[in-house]
């Protein structure tokens, strides 16, 4: 609606402390498909049917390398893709001083592709990879590269991990500690493209104690009956309009 949007470009406005909290469907307008949506897979070997969740976890990875890296590889890489209206408008809050932060559970780097540089990674990346032996960094077009295979480590043999953190494992303390003040100073939070279901990260919100609770998602999220202003539209376009009419001080 009309009013909501006119309602979120006032909010930009006054806002100077923005944190923005977003999920997969912040990558969705930019090709890559979020989990909700996703298929998981029949596992021959298993006979058995597994979502997305249980074939990026720890366990998998542990005892089903060649499985894991097969799905990882398919429906987790996107090297293509390129940031889309949202990523861009949030680069360009930060830049106008509006924005400290961009609080993501995205594992793609499309936010610093679009020149965000505050950015907190709840669940790593994939441009990142190291060697579980010797710690040897590798880039994603080496997991690409050894395609088929599972990824090993050239200089010592040891299997190269992504830097993403699978279900079952911690997320890193600094930078929780890092989003949670984040979170606790903002004037501002934007939750955006998130089903708000993936613990620990979704609890991070409640550190929020500013003014302007905004909710952009496709779909209801347990959050919405906390938030001033829900809008229920693709994100991209939705920041991107805001931002725009921001620039231009309409
Ligand atoms: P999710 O649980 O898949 O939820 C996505 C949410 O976004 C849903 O509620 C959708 O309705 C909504 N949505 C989809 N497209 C749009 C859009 N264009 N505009 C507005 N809303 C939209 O994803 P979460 O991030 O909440 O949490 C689950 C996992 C999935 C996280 O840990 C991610 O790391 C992981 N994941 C990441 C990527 C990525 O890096 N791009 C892709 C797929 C999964």
């Amino acid at each position: 609606m009309e009013a909501d949007r006119e309602k979120l470009t006032a909010i930009l406005k006054e806002s100077r402390r923005i944190v923005f909290f977003g999920g997969a469907g912040v990558s969705t307008e930019s090709g890559i498909p979020d989990f909700r949506s996703a298929d998981g897979l029949w596992n021959e070997k298993l006979q058995i049917a597994l979502t997305p969740e249980q074939l990026v976890s720890h366990t998998y990875f542990e005892k089903y390398p060649e499985d894991f890296f097969t799905f990882y590889r398919e429906k987790l890489l996107y090297p293509k893709a390129k940031p889309n209206g949202c990523h861009r408008a949030l680069a360009k809050l930060e830049k106008m001083g509006k924005l400290q932060a961009v609080v993501t559970q995205n594992i793609d780097g499309l936010h610093q592709a679009a020149g965000s540089e505050t950015v907190y990674e709840l669940h790593g990346s994939v441009l990142r990879n190291y060697c579980q032996q010797c710690g040897a960094f590798y880039g994603v077009q080496f997991i690409l590269d050894t395609a088929p295979e599972v990824p090993h480590c050239p200089r010592c043999g040891g299997i190269v991990k992504p830097d993403v953190v699978l279900y079952e494992e911690p997320l890193n303390d600094q930078v929780i500690r890092d989003t949670a003040e984040a979170i606790g100073m903002a004037d501002t939070l934007i939750i955006g493209g998130t089903s708000l279901v993936v613990y620990p990260a979704a609890g991070l919100i409640r550190y929020f104690q500013g003014k302007h609770l905004v909710l952009i998602n496709m779909t209801e999220t347990r959050a919405d009956r906390l938030a001033e202003l829900v809008i229920r539209a693709p994100i991209g376009e939705v920041m991107a309009a805001a931002v725009e009419k921001l620039s231009c001080g309409t």
